[in-house]
């Protein structure tokens, strides 16, 4: 939907190019003129009105017309949280005030992995603004917000060209005392791929200064090389580290030998070894039921009465709160949960139900009255296994495979946590390279420096360390962002509705482009389509008559 110019061509830039290069590209001379943010957001809504969403969305159904009525919060500051003990007493003094804590504590997923699981991730962060003071207020005894991290911050960037820094930063102003959870995806930080260390070392450095707090540190095989990297990195960077054991099978069946107590025991062990501040078990696939979850937390916390414990699990079956629950009475000290509305199926537990069901009792999370979650009920499987899961069943399906034949072809044998592949078998990989050990140890740090001066070319002096570490985990991605945002502005100012909808025909809004500058918008009409396929859609931009020209593309 933009236009590209040679500023931005890839041969261009990297290699020499003659005349003929010219000759072949005249299209990528045009330099369009520069247009204020004012223009490029009207050009956007016009986009919308002329061809729909920019974002895909696997749903028909049209965002409401009614705008969410926003609960209003005190004056004043909000009560002192667990960031105000984190703050004080760093990470260690922090995880004793947890142990020491009476009740179960509770961390709210909802503005990470409960639209993650979903919504496709799909919450924008001028959303999650609106509420935040509210959580803020309201929610000041949670042991952490998770809200970043995982695929939030790719997504942002590619499906709702937002900066997923600044949401971070933004929601640390609104949210000042309840610690911020993350989800590092161990040596692979929040990407799909091995980065050098250097650049996962980096990102939890930065990811702290705009305000991150705990950093959930899992690897999806267990693998301890790239878990303890990650944890390292959280640590060095002043994080609370918080090492997630991925679980699977269950450990209430005999039968099943290969992920068995022993086994989640002994990876345990070495966590602890590697020196997390909190122990987390993370039941990404919602397998722990009330009789495995007493076995698991119960043998952990024999024979580790100091470390806190955090669960983590997806209802997807059902029985997420009776496992939490399970969870709990058998020493964990917290427990993942969503807001009623955001909760259940493939998210989280719900909120109410935990805090109905604890109330009174030696557990109580006596975080919220009923008056608080009130305001909720108005209304899968772990990366990048579960991708994995998903590419393997598509290529079962396309090459006519059954599974004896896949078991035959020995592709799943060498997954296998504790011991790292010897040699993965030559029909999974081909002639593909094969890396020994930790894909992150061999590979070159990377050069911030250079990284820095490419993107300066490409797009200006404005860019931020922020932005080198998007660019560093995802530069393709942070590439197409930076082009949509300077063909059509500021898109993350807008509503929710107008930014997947465009307006209505006569509708009227405003838009605050920044603190104290505020776009009065109509929309007057839609033209028919030229003989080049375009059409003239029309505004009142602060009384002054304004239109753009749009590319039919439907
Ligand atoms: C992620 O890595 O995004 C996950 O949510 C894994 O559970
Ligand atoms: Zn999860």
């Amino acid at each position: 939907p933009f236009l590209q110019n040679v500023l931005s061509n890839h041969q261009f830039l990297h290699s020499t190019v003659d005349t003929q290069f010219i000759d072949e590209n005249q299209n990528l001379f045009v330099m369009k003129p520069v247009q204020n943010r004012a223009q490029k957001l009207l050009h956007y809504l016009g986009h919308v009105m002329v061809n729909g969403p920019t974002t895909p969305i696997p749903v028909k159904a049209k965002p409401s017309s009614i705008d969410p009525v926003i609960p209003t919060v005190p004056m004043g500051d909000p009560s002192l949280g667990f960031r105000d003990v984190l703050l004080r007493e760093g990470p260690e003094g922090f995880a004793k005030a947890v142990r020491a804590h009476p009740g179960l504590l509770l961390m709210d997923t909802t503005f990470r992995d409960a639209h993650q699981s979903l919504l496709a991730t799909r919450v924008r962060t001028h959303d999650l603004k609106k509420i935040a003071p509210y959580v803020s207020h309201n929610f000041n005894n949670l042991f952490s917000l998770e809200n970043w991290g995982g695929a939030t911050f790719d997504v942002a960037m590619r499906f709702l060209y937002e900066c997923p820094w600044k949401r971070l930063q933004e929601l640390r102003t609104l949210v000042p005392n309840v610690p911020f959870q993350m989800l590092l995806r161990g040596a692979n930080a929040v990407g799909y791929t091995n980065y050098p260390d250097n650049a996962v070392f980096k990102f939890c450095e930065v990811a702290k200064e705009n305000g991150m707090d705990i950093f959930r540190v899992f690897d999806s095989l267990n693998y301890l090389p790239n878990m303890i990297l990650g944890m390292e990195a959280a640590g060095r960077a002043g994080g609370v580290v918080e090492a997630a054991i991925s679980y699977t099978g269950d450990v209430s069946d005999p039968m099943r030998q290969k992920y068995s107590l022993a086994y989640y025991v002994k990876l345990t062990e070495e966590l602890m070894k590697a020196g997390t501040h909190v122990l987390c078990i993370k039941d990404m696939a919602g397998l722990l039921k009330p009789e495995s979850s007493r076995i698991l937390i119960s043998a952990l916390r024999d024979r580790y009465p100091d470390v806190p414990i955090h669960v983590h699990t997806h209802d997807t079956a059902g029985a997420g709160v009776a496992a939490m629950l399970a969870c709990a009475e058998a020493g964990a000290d917290v427990v993942d949960v969503a807001v009623d509305s955001m909760a259940g199926m493939t998210s989280q537990p719900s909120m109410g139900a935990m805090v109905a069901c604890t109330k009174g009792t030696k557990l109580d999370t006596v975080v919220l009255g009923e008056k608080h979650y009130k305001i909720h009920v108005q209304k899968q499987k772990v990366t990048p296994s579960s991708k994995i899961v998903g590419d393997l069943a598509q290529f079962m399906v396309q090459n006519n495979l059954t599974r004896e034949e896949m078991t035959n072809m020995k592709c799943l044998r060498w997954l296998s946590p504790l011991s790292p592949p010897h040699s993965p078998p030559s029909q999974v990989l081909k002639s593909l390279p094969r890396i020994e050990g930790r894909p992150g140890a061999t590979l070159p740090p990377l050069d911030f420096d250079a990284l820095e001066a490419g993107l300066r070319l490409l797009h200006g002096d404005d860019i931020t360390e922020e932005d080198v570490m998007s660019a560093a985990m995802y530069p393709k991605v942070f590439q197409e962002y930076k082009e949509f945002t300077g063909s059509f502005g500021p898109v993350d100012c807008l509503s929710t509705r107008l930014f997947l909808d465009g307006p209505k025909i006569a509708e009227e809004f405003q838009v605050e482009i920044e603190r104290g500058k505020t776009l009065h918008i109509k929309a007057l009409a839609v033209g028919d389509l030229n003989k080049t396929g375009q059409r003239g859609v029309f505004f009142e931009l602060n009384g002054q008559l304004r239109s753009v020209l749009v590319k039919d593309n439907v």
